[in-house]
């Protein structure tokens, strides 16, 4: 690795999206054979599918949660906790993903920008909880009572993702800027590269293949995340 900025400590910004979590066995969004184009995207993952067909959207997401219980992080999660732990600078991980791949590896500067599956929030009150089991439909929240009001803690399209401003700061600030296994085809996360190499950050994509933002990374290193991850953290 060569942060180019802050020499001494630099800190490192590691961006994740599905295709870290491929070989644990959670399937990617826009692949052959991936979640969108199984489903439709507008049906299962936006504000407007949800007020249409609230059963749908539930049970999309409780299929997600069962699959979920059974993964464990792969050598790519455990070399970015490792590298959290041995690094002397900053390294804060944004994720897209939904999974708790990263907790379960040891990362504990962790964002999740596009929420997450195991957590269930009420549209009424905006209590938000734990929650692994299916969401019922004619639950009631536990903190107000109020039925029919509880949906995942995921961000949908046209959604505003959460910890913006964090995630901004840290950018602007980052002397290495990484993004895993992300196909850069969802804003705001596919224009983080532009702004941290505006800040000055070097900047790698690490992915199967060139993603659709590869012309704006410095660098790029391609293969399976569990292989050129650990190789990129050594
Ligand atoms: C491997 C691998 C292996 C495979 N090893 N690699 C027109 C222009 C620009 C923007 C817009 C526009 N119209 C609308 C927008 C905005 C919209 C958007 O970006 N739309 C695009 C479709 C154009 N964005 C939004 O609405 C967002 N909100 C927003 O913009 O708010 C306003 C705002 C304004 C200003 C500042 C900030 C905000 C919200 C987006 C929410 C996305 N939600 C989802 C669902 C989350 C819940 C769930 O999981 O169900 O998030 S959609 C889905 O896509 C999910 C992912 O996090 C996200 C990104 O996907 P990801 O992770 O990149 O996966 P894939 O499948 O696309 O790619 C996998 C990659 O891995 C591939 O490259 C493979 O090659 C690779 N790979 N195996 C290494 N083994």
């Amino acid at each position: 690795m060569t942060p180019n900025k802050r020499a001494l400590h630099p800190s490192i910004v590691i961006l994740t999206g599905a295709g870290i979590s491929a070989e644990s066995g959670l399937g990617t969004f826009r692949d052959v054979g991936g979640l969108w184009t199984r489903y439709n995207l507008e049906d299962v993952a936006t504000p407007e599918g949800f007020a249409r067909d609230p059963q749908l959207v539930l049970a999309f997401y409780s299929a997600r949660r069962e699959n979920l219980a059974g993964a464990r992080p792969n050598p790519a999660h455990l070399a970015i906790a490792r590298l959290e732990r041995e690094w002397a600078g900053e390294v804060l991980v944004v994720t897209q993903n939904v999974d708790d791949l990263h907790e379960q590896a040891g990362s504990t500067r962790l964002l999740h920008m596009h929420g997450e599956l195991a957590k269930t929030r009420c549209m009424a009150c905006g209590d938000v909880c734990t929650d692994r089991a299916a969401i019922d439909p004619g639950r009631a929240c536990a903190a107000c009572g109020h039925t029919g009001e509880l949906r995942p803690d995921v961000v949908w399209f046209g959604e505003m993702p959460y910890h913006m401003d964090e995630i901004e700061v840290a950018l602007s600030d980052c002397a290495l800027f990484a993004a895993i296994g992300t196909s850069g085809s969802v804003y705001p996360a596919a224009g983080f590269v532009r702004a941290a190499r505006a800040a000055g950050a070097r900047t790698v994509e690490l992915n199967l293949e060139p993603s659709e933002v590869r012309s704006a990374f410095h660098e790029g290193r391609y293969g399976p995340a569990s292989e050129v991850v650990p190789a990129w953290v050594e």
